[in-house]
């Protein structure tokens, strides 16, 4: 941190302490919290979040925007602002400062999220999915900031895959473009959010956190400036099948064409519709695969706080 980013990137006292102390930190991005789910469950989610890191020792740092600052740690009332989601602004790399100058509350996008919390000294970002290409990207060049951002924020970002509404064979493509190195956590093939498995396969497998830790430590040894991803499957009781999410996505998708909707509004309107049609149950599967990816996120924060050199 530079004296130049003192004032607009506003760190929690606990946050500072940890950092002081090299005590595991995790942070996380707040679009799925007001974008990405509906209030209340999406207040719910972020309070059991932070409370499943505290409960593994871990300080959970939740990025998100108030008063003309980047704030890395907020607290509960600012959490329950987020979720009500009144005019949260979707907040990426590519807007921060705009919404910083205009004094709007902004929830982080993954990109956002993880330049910010490398910027404080964060090594550990928990996510739902990140996001990347979407399908028909070749017309529309639709590609999530995110690709751009994780070839830049040397960080490891857990998350379940990318989700299941975009093309993944291209947003694989587009990872490796990007220098990103893609682990599957226990797995080969490449999760797709709410389904275990997208029938990609993936060429790095790691079982543990302290493996993880432990590649994270010569990427930085390296000074490879791209994010690790982790891509850490849903539980099992919780996921909803490929082939039965793939109708569910294939509706979604021709519901969004119908209504016009492009851009950065064409995630949260297909995540929330496809919460309407699956009667809730993707949320529930959103909720599980999210604080799943806190857990793991956790322990890799505590396996990298006690690694040496
Ligand atoms: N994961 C979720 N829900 C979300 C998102 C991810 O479970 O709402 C958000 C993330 O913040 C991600 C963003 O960075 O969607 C990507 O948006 P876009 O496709 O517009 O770049
Ligand atoms: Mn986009």
């Amino acid at each position: 941190m530079t004296n130049n980013t003192k004032e607009t990137l506003c760190v929690s006292a606990d946050v500072k302490t940890a950092l002081k102390r090299n005590r595991p930190i995790l942070a996380m991005e707040s679009t799925l919290i007001a974008h990405g789910m509906p209030y209340p469950e999406n207040k719910e989610f972020a309070l059991s979040a932070m409370s499943i890191a505290r409960g593994l020792n871990v300080v959970p740092a939740v990025v998100a925007v108030f008063d003309g600052a980047v704030h890395i740690g907020i607290q509960e009332d600012q959490i329950v602002r987020l979720a009500k989601g009144k005019n949260i602004v979707k907040t990426s790399v590519q807007n921060t400062s705009y919404v910083l100058s205009t004094k709007q509350p902004g929830a982080t996008t993954v990109s956002a999220a993880a330049r910010f919390a490398h910027l404080a000294g964060i090594h550990v970002l928990a996510t739902g999915g990140i996001g990347g290409v979407h399908r028909g990207a070749e017309t529309t060049f639709d590609i999530s900031q995110d690709i751009t951002e994780l070839s830049k924020s040397p960080i490891v970002i857990v998350s379940s895959g990318a989700k299941a509404i975009l093309d993944i064979p291209k947003t694989l493509e587009a990872l490796e473009t990007a220098s990103v190195p893609v682990v599957g956590y226990r797995t080969s093939d490449f999760p797709a959010f709410y389904s275990r498995s997208s029938g990609c396969s993936i060429q790095t497998q790691l079982e543990s956190s302290e493996e993880i830790a432990s590649l994270f430590r010569l990427h930085r040894k390296l000074e490879m400036s791209s994010s690790i991803l982790v891509a850490n499957p849903v539980q099992k009781r919780d996921e909803i099948p490929k082939r039965e999410m793939d109708d569910y996505v294939e509706e979604a998708l021709k519901e969004c064409n119908k209504n016009n909707i492009t851009g950065k509004e064409i995630t949260p309107f297909l995540l929330n519709y496809i919460v309407e049609i699956t009667g809730g149950r993707s949320l529930k599967t959103n909720v599980s695969l999210a604080l799943n990816n806190v857990r793991l996120g956790s322990k890799i924060a505590s396996a990298i706080s006690v690694q040496k050199g």
